[in-house]
């Protein structure tokens, strides 16, 4: 079977179907346009071990299971797996902290550029996951407002729970050069050099309007997919609608490359 990639009709993503054996570079250079153009990947049924997780994720960069430093990552005691620790293990008796909008690690001053998530125990009904498009919530905000949002500075990060880090309201994305907002409900603390009546109000009105069903897509699982997303550009939410059910997920987190 040869590789397909179709867009869905949402606001981002597409699937990929006929994920040959060998992972090469040629196949990363096709994924990775893929993936600048859709934000997010989906691999319907490609049952990825642990072993062809890595395989698979180490052909965008470099793999660690949260922050490759110590930077108080709030995930830092869960499971690790992989020879190198770069897998963690999501696992719903553990953890379903996930139901909130996100952005992965922006508590850091360099967080993930992606990362790649592969469902293991999946639920019999619920238990999706939710992405949205970061570009289009910037670029659908009216002008007066983006203009402000580019103006703007944001604190990340709950101490004394993970690390702290400072990034622009918006930023321009390394590869595509396209600007997004990079503001989450998650980790983002508040608004640099503004009153918190001010901060709370610009942080809430900006996250609800990039929350909107317009900017989603959202995935409904089965055992062995797998989801790559880019996290510079898109906000991710697990739903939590599955009652006592297990769910468990394998997931590396992708770094650039360190220089060689
Ligand atoms: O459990 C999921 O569906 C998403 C997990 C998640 O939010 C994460 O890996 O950051």
């Amino acid at each position: 079977m040869s590789l397909s990639i179709r867009q869905l009709p949402q606001a981002l993503g597409a699937v990929v179907t006929g994920l040959p054996e060998k992972f090469d570079s040629v196949l990363g250079e096709q994924l990775h346009e893929a993936w600048m153009e859709h934000l997010v990947l989906f691999f319907p049924q490609a049952h990825l071990d642990d072993e062809r997780l890595v395989e698979l994720g180490s052909l965008f960069g470099d793999l660690a299971a949260t922050t490759p430093g110590e930077e108080n990552d709030a995930r830092d005691y869960m499971t690790k797996l992989g020879k190198g620790g770069e897998i963690l293990e999501l696992d719903s008796d553990k953890e379903r902290g996930a139901n909130i909008w996100h952005t992965d690690l922006t508590f850091a001053e360099t967080p993930s550029i992606g990362a790649l998530l592969s469902m293991q125990v999946c639920p019999e009904r619920g238990g999706d996951t939710m992405w949205l498009n970061q570009y289009r919530a910037y670029e659908t905000l009216a002008e007066p407002v983006r203009i402000l949002a580019d103006s703007l500075r944001a604190k990340h990060g709950r101490a004394p729970f993970t690390g702290t880090a400072v990034h622009p309201v918006v930023t321009t994305h390394p590869v595509t050069g396209r600007r997004t907002l990079f503001v989450n409900r998650g980790w983002t603390a508040g608004i640099e050099g503004l009153s918190s009546i001010e901060s709370n109000a610009i942080l809430r009105m900006l996250c609800e309007h990039a929350e909107r069903p317009e900017n989603t897509v959202r995935w409904t699982w089965q055992a062995g997919d797998a989801a790559l997303w880019d996290n510079r550009c898109t906000q991710h939410y697990a739903i939590n609608d599955y009652g006592d059910a297990k769910r468990v997920l394998h997931r590396v987190a992708i770094y650039p490359r360190a220089a060689a």
